[in-house]
């Protein structure tokens, strides 16, 4: 692992694991446009955190070369902002499917929006529970026959960045597997963004979804910054133009809002404080106060 921030070359991210994810896997791409971004902002691995949940996507805790953990399905969230409460000279990531984000951990993700950890959260929508082997998840398109529904699923999907949008978030983007110039963009604002950074990544998942595979989203994807008057600070606009997931899939920084505190920011008790948290964990002697209860 590189110790020099100053000077960040993409290799540095290079980790030698053999990849497992099938050929065409969104994933790939989706790494990419990451280590380009993080090589851009001049971030090395030694001041990275990146936690995965558990997936296809999760797989790839091994396949780049920061600081990772490989968590528990659905949990991906609450392990992450942890992490960065506790020392916030990491720039801290969270990786997360949309089976595990959408249906285990919806709650964590509900929550991290609520309080604005300082994070940058990833969702990989493959639109289905890749890792075992294509059952439906909450994003799966309605009507599609799949491991678990072999008479086609019955109920709407949830389309993610219209509901992180309810929730009154401070960063929203959506992005493409297929366009990593745009991805890298996408992931660079997110960077910067003090406050929970949701991106979606609509991706292909080659082996399970052929509902919505790679040509699919190339044919609808468009971007919102071919838009002059696309206005970033008006949340009523991205709620409108995200709606649209079947002819036109807007793609890009949707929402911003840069004038409120994250969490840490605003907890009275850290005011003033320049020590991290993890600067101030130390050893307590508990033995009288346990007395107390005996
Ligand atoms: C609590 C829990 N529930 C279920 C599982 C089994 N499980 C492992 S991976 C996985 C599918 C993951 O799908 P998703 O989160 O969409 O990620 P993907 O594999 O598509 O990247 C499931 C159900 C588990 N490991 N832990």
């Amino acid at each position: 692992m590189t110790n020099n921030s100053k000077c960040v070359k993409y290799n540095d991210y290079f980790s030698d694991q053999l990849y497992t994810w099938c050929t065409n896997c969104g994933n790939y791409a989706l790494h990419s446009a990451l280590k380009r971004a993080l090589v851009a902002e001049k971030i090395a691995p030694k001041d990275t955190l990146m936690v995965f949940d558990i997936g296809c996507h999760g797989n790839g805790a091994d396949k780049i070369d920061a600081y990772t953990v490989h968590g528990i399905h659905g949990r991906v969230i609450p392990f992450a902002a942890g992490a960065q409460l506790a020392n916030r000279n990491m720039k801290v990531f969270a990786f997360g499917g949309d089976g595990g984000i959408l249906s285990e951990g919806i709650n964590h993700l509900v929550h991290a929006i609520r309080c604005d950890f300082d994070l940058v959260f990833v969702l990989h929508n493959n639109r289905n529970y890749g890792l075992t082997t294509g059952q439906a998840s909450a994003t799966t398109p309605k009507g599609f026959e799949m491991n678990s529904a072999p008479n086609g699923v019955t109920e709407e999907p949830i389309n993610p960045t219209e509901f992180v949008l309810s929730l009154d978030p401070t960063f929203v983007a959506r992005g493409f597997s297929g366009n990593i110039k745009k991805l890298t963009q996408i992931f660079k604002q997110a960077i910067n963004h003090q406050g929970f950074s949701f991106v979606e990544v609509l991706q292909d998942c080659p082996t399970y979804n052929s509902a919505t595979p790679h040509n699919w989203y190339l044919e609808r994807v468009i971007d919102v910054d071919i838009f002059d008057n696309y206005d970033r600070s008006d949340i009523k606009q991205a709620k409108k133009i995200c709606k649209d997931m079947a002819e036109k899939i807007a793609t890009g920084v949707l929402y911003k809002n840069e004038d409120s505190d994250d969490y840490y920011t605003r907890q009275p008790s850290r005011k003033d404080m320049k020590s991290e948290l993890v600067e101030e964990v130390q050893q307590e002697q508990i033995t009288e106060l346990l007395e107390e209860f005996r």
